[in-house]
């Protein structure tokens, strides 16, 4: 098999990726070790910024979101049981977020690629990437039974920070950068309306808590838990239970309860792997950084990435000139570290750690309050939250 973009991985960067060189006229083969279904059913993000937005309408990709999406204009922040409305519009000039779950764009990008787009195989595995900084770099993978080999010009690792891709680079020239966190995220899907129009993110001194939701009748909801905890170890009582005291306000809020349809955890971590290319192979994604989910902003950097890629892609195409996917690596990690520092604020902001002191609770207290009584550092958050600009 051959084909000028080898993509490995069929998440959000892999599936965006060919829909967006589909659109240029540029020609290229996915390949997702897992199965439709698997794919489409991950719980993963919720939140879309302004500017994956504006991609996916413009990529041919939007119509259902802009029907079923949620437009927010801002998010409440909890604290003391006090509470504090960022108006992004009001202070972004006009810029918000949408409620748009993973699993929706995943599904939207999945039916419009094997209407319209090249290759897109299921289970099918990638085994290795070889000869990245060859002129014909190749993967080699595992579908229905058999060994493979697809020749590419060009191989981008979509495959999610447990892939293979980044195996390809060779180890003297990377760079790795890396925190993870005391703690977890215990999150929860439950048929019931959200208990609020909004997002709220409450700081407690029993831990973080998160309000999200997936439609006007499904809630998604997250507690802070210890590193490594089982989420079978908490009953749907004690979740909500938990829950409420979290989110408890002196107005009276609140919170209603439903029957909870799926459960887990998910571990905290910040991760940049430099560079994000070598040869002819690119990283993207999740591939390439991790970011805790505090800040919303995992499946946006991934969308820049891509973004950058086929635009890099297609200006070499349309001029001879490989400035910009020499400059991809670069181009990227400058967003990138931009995110990894709002993820890491709004993390410290908002969780508890096990060993935190009188001290940096009153620090976090006071970075809220600051945050509610400032317009520059409110504002700082708006633009963080809704979004650094796609280069
Ligand atoms: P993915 O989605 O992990 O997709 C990688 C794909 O590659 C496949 N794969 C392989 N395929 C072939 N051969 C191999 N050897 C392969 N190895 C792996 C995998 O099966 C998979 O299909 O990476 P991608 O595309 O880079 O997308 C990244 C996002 O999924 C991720 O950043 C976000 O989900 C992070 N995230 C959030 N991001 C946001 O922007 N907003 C949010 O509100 C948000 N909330 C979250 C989140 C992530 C969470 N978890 C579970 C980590 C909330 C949570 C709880
Ligand atoms: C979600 O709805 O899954 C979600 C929303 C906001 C976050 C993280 C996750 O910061």
């Amino acid at each position: 098999m051959r084909t000028t973009v080898g993509i490995i991985g069929a998440g959000p960067a892999g599936l965006l990726l060919a829909r967006l060189l589909h659109n240029a006229g540029i020609d290229s083969v996915v390949l997702e070790a897992r199965d439709r279904a698997y794919v489409e059913h991950r719980q993963r993000a919720g939140i879309l910024e302004q500017g994956t937005v504006d991609v996916l309408r413009a990529a041919g990709a939007g119509e259902r979101m802009d029907r079923e999406g949620l437009r927010h204009d801002g998010i409440e922040l909890r604290y003391d049981r006090k509470r504090h409305r960022v108006d992004f519009p009001a202070l972004t000039g006009g810029r918000s977020v949408m409620v748009y779950a993973q699993t929706e764009v995943c599904k939207d990008l999945i039916a419009l690629q094997l209407k319209e787009g090249g290759p897109l195989l299921f289970e099918a595995e990638a085994l290795a990437v070889e000869g990245a900084d060859s002129d014909r770099p190749t993967v080699r993978f595992r579908h229905e039974g058999r060994e493979d080999v697809l020749e590419c010009d060009y191989v981008v690792g979509c495959d999610g920070f447990w892939g293979v891709a980044r195996k390809a680079v060779p180890e003297e020239l990377v760079r790795v950068f890396e925190r993870t966190y005391p703690f977890g995220w215990l999150g929860i899907l439950a048929d019931v309306p959200p208990s609020h129009d909004e997002l709220v993110y409450a700081r407690h001194d029993r831990g973080f808590a998160l309000l999200s939701m997936r439609s006007p009748s499904v809630s998604r909801l997250y507690l802070q838990v210890p590193e490594g905890a089982d989420a079978e170890s908490w009953s749907d009582d004690e979740i909500w239970d938990e829950l409420e005291r979290r989110f408890e306000t002196e107005d009276g809020w609140a919170l209603e309860r439903g029957p909870i349809t799926q459960k887990s955890v998910t571990p905290m971590r910040s991760y940049v792997h430099e560079p994000m290319r070598h040869g002819r192979l690119f990283l993207a994604g999740d591939a390439a950084h991790i970011v805790p989910p505090t800040g919303a902003k995992g499946l946006n950097l991934a969308v820049g990435d891509v973004v950058t890629f086929a635009r890099a892609l297609t200006h070499q195409r349309d001029t001879g000139s490989a400035e910009l996917l020499d400059a991809y690596s670069e181009t990227c990690l400058r967003r990138v570290w931009q995110a990894e520092r709002f993820s890491y604020d709004m993390t410290t902001l908002l969780h508890r750690s096990p060993d935190a002191t009188p001290f940096e609770d009153r620090l976090q207290i006071a970075r809220l309050e600051r945050i509610a009584t400032s317009a520059a550092a409110e504002t700082d958050l708006a633009e963080g939250y809704t979004g650094f600009p796609f280069q």
